[in-house]
């Protein structure tokens, strides 16, 4: 059955001029865009989509760099969706990410990563709320 996922191209990614590459390497894996929406995040904007992480020792300087520069949003479609981005996204830290994934090819390091992708049906749905409430 078709599954939507919630993906986010970070800031870094506009910075290097990627966005497009990785939108080619995303569609070219079966997924399909359902919606898009590309923003500039406050920093608060940035502490609630990662409310989750409040406590860790790398959350402000995370929220610094997601309002650091624009982002765009996306929610994607395909069977098995939300496993196959992570997979195809790779591991958080883009040394340890397997070769061929989108974080492997293009992440800087374990922050500038390029790429977010929603970790189970929970943060799906969340993450698709949080960003395309009134309008998906
Ligand atoms: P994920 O993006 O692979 O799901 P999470 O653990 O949910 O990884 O962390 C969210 C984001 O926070 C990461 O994608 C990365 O940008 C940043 N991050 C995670 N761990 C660290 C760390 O140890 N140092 C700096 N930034 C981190
Ligand atoms: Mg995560």
């Amino acid at each position: 059955m078709k599954e939507k996922t919630f993906c986010l191209i970070k800031p870094d990614a506009f910075e290097r001029k990627l966005v497009g590459k990785i939108l080619n390497i995303v569609e070219a894996h079966g997924f399909e865009f359902v919606a898009m929406r590309f923003l500039h995040l406050s920093e608060k904007e940035a502490e609630q989509f990662y409310i989750v992480h409040k406590d860790k020792d790398f959350y402000h300087p995370l929220c610094k760099y997601m309002s650091s520069g624009p982002v765009l949003c996306l929610v994607l479609e395909k069977e098995n969706a939300i496993h196959d981005l992570r997979e195809l996204m790779g591991s958080t830290d883009p040394n340890k990410a397997n070769e061929g994934t989108i974080r492997n090819m293009f992440g800087m390091d374990i922050r500038h990563n390029s790429i977010h992708g929603a970790d189970s049906p929970e943060s799906a749905k969340r993450e698709i709320i949080f960003f395309f409430k009134g309008i998906l």
